[in-house]
């Protein structure tokens, strides 16, 4: 019984610790899958929707000691030309990416990231993630599909 209760205190853990990983992604509820339209990625920094080891943004964001830093918005994890800003749906119609990924990043000491992230929904500065960060799905021809796609 003791076994028991101990896996699942685990398991309650580890989904909570990938709920808050979410909710300091832009847009982590909302990644799209690489493969299959109008699916949704449900573990972003991920390889796989249920395996563990970590994608190229996962690391990125790990080294970032899980905060979504300028350097880690500017940055192109996957390498397909696209930064991970614009990928999780910065929109820089108005305000350069720098500026949007500095914003972001000078809020994290006063603010909480959900109410800035619903600050960036409310004035149209953020809006549908248009890739996933972590792997190749963005046909620049700058890099190769590194994942197994299924759906
Ligand atoms: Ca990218």
């Amino acid at each position: 019984m003791f076994f028991k209760l101990l896996i699942w205190c685990l398991l309650v853990t580890v989904a909570h610790f990938h709920s808050w990983y979410k909710e300091h992604i832009l847009n982590g509820d909302r990644v799209p899958h690489p493969c299959c339209p109008g699916r949704v990625w449900s573990r972003v920094g991920h390889t796989g929707p249920s395996s563990t080891p970590l994608n190229d943004f996962g690391r990125d964001f790990q080294r970032s000691r899980h905060l979504f830093t300028k350097e880690l918005c500017l940055a192109d994890s996957d390498g397909d030309g696209i930064s991970n800003g614009v990928e999780l749906g910065l929109n820089t119609t108005v305000y350069d990416l720098p500026t949007l990924c500095h914003f972001i990043d000078s809020s994290h000491m006063s603010r909480k990231f959900e109410e800035v992230v619903l600050f960036l929904k409310r004035s149209k500065l953020l809006s549908t993630p248009i890739g996933h960060p972590g792997f190749c799905d963005q046909n620049t021809g700058r890099c190769q599909p590194n994942f197994p796609c299924g759906c």
